[in-house]
């Protein structure tokens, strides 16, 4: 299945002229505002967000899995899929790997498959938090961490080799998220584990390519439900700090205990240029991977304006970082979902794009905390679709994703495809 140019064109046509008026009223009362939407506009053009492969099909919990249909079946299928989103929406330009998901049988055909659909391999993923099928050592207690040097050794092996499998790909930076850690109190000591972990990094990182990154991911619990080596943004950027200035820390939005100042770690991140990238997503209670933006959009609004104001202070654009995201499960269409999770990340970044910086300084410097936070809430309050739908009418996908992907019968023309009853692999 592919989403060919002239059904995009014959939806935008059906729906231009409502969009129109909607941007052009927008457009003038942004202007009475000194913005210019169209600036906006081109800085959301710009901002892609990559997809992991293990979203495209249901997630399910630990409880079970209630699998769709026309799910992925292989890496090929999978890319495909990425394909689909980003002729929608323009604004997923990238599929980022987990290893070994996704092993690449021909990584060249994988790269000639991608490109003919405008896609690029994001940063690969390693994964040692479960025992592979005739693996030597098991990851129950540990991996980079473990105590045993020959458990360590092989964690270390499997991701060097993962920044091979990412070389033939073209990706550019190895993420690591450790589920190490321990269950119980006095089962692990936690100077030792984290020397351990220094030592493998240390050992993983002197393989990367000299145009690399590595990527550490932080989380605070889970798996494991005591202690976690890598458990907050602070472990984590001591470990870049140790390791050099190929190692940045990776922000998981579900990896924080309850109410964490998420923004304002953003900025000390930001402040130290030490913040890799995101895995967006969203959560009620724990690491909920659910839709970006669907439970706590003003905390996503409000990091936007961290992430908005730190790109500019280090003179970078968008695409000086790894934006992805890490989301999934068990009730909705996936692709729909993605597509869902795309647009609440773009409406957030508008949102922030509109704060006046100037005005907020000004009333920070005069202690005037009311208009300070009506500076925020009144560009959080703006309702910028319009920006968004023309960002993507603009680059060449559709007003509405979501709309054109159900009048193109895109899920069941994937299940005659591949099947009704798919399991994706993966997760
Ligand atoms: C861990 C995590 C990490 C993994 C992914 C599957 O909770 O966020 O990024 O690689 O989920
Ligand atoms: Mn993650
Ligand atoms: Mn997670």
């Amino acid at each position: 299945m592919k989403i060919e140019k002239y059904q995009i064109d014959q939806h935008n046509d059906s729906l231009f002229s409502k969009h129109n008026n909607q941007f052009v009223f927008l457009k003038e009362q942004l202007g009475e505002q000194g913005i210019n939407a169209n600036d906006i506009v081109k800085q959301l053009e710009a901002f892609q967000v990559a997809i992991p492969s293990w979203a495209l099909g249901t997630g399910g919990t630990r409880f079970g899995r209630f699998s769709g249909g026309g799910e992925p079946r292989s890496l090929e299928e999978k890319i495909e899929d990425v394909g689909l989103l980003h002729a929608l929406n323009r604004s997923s330009g990238s599929i980022s790997l987990h290893i070994p998901w996704d092993i690449p049988s021909q990584a060249q055909a994988a790269i000639n498959l991608a490109s003919s659909l405008d896609l690029k391999f994001d940063a690969v993923n390693s994964n040692t938090f479960q025992d592979q099928k005739d693996q030597e050592h098991s990851y129950k207690f540990g991996s980079l961490s473990h105590v045993d040097k020959a458990v360590r050794k092989q964690a270390v092996e499997h991701n060097i080799e993962v920044i091979k499998y990412g070389k033939d790909l073209g990706s550019k930076a190895l993420s690591i998220w450790l589920s190490d850690g321990s269950c119980f109190p006095g089962q692990s000591n936690f100077v030792t584990a984290f020397q351990n972990t220094l030592e493998s990094l240390q050992e993983i990182y002197a393989a990367l390519p000299d145009d690399w990154k590595v990527f550490v991911e932080y989380k605070a619990y889970e798996p494991n439900f005591y202690s976690t080596v890598i458990q907050d943004w602070g472990s984590s950027l001591l470990f870049c700090q140790k390791l050099g200035a190929k190692a940045d820390v990776l922000v998981d939005l579900g990896h924080h205990l309850p109410n964490a100042n998420i923004e304002q770690i953003v900025a000390t991140l930001m402040m130290e240029g030490r913040l890799a990238g995101f895995h967006f997503n969203d959560s009620k209670y724990g690491d909920d991977d659910l839709t970006v933006g669907s439970i706590r959009p003003y905390m996503l609004f409000l990091i936007f304006v961290e992430l908005v104001e730190g790109m500019k202070r280090a003179g970078k654009g968008s695409d000086g970082y790894a934006w992805m995201i890490d989301a999934s499960h068990n009730v909705k269409d996936p692709l729909e979902d993605l597509l869902q999770s795309v647009e609440a990340i773009l409406l957030a970044h508008a949102q922030a794009l509109l704060v006046d910086r100037n005005k907020l300084e000004q009333a920070r410097q005069q202690n005037d905390v009311v208009l300070a936070q009506q500076i925020l809430q009144n560009a959080f309050r703006t309702d910028v679709r319009p920006l968004v739908r023309e960002s993507m009418r603009l680059s060449g996908g559709a007003l509405d994703p979501i709309g054109l992907f159900r009048n193109l019968k895109v899920r069941s023309e994937l299940m005659n495809e591949r099947g009704k009853i798919t399991v994706a692999t993966g997760l």
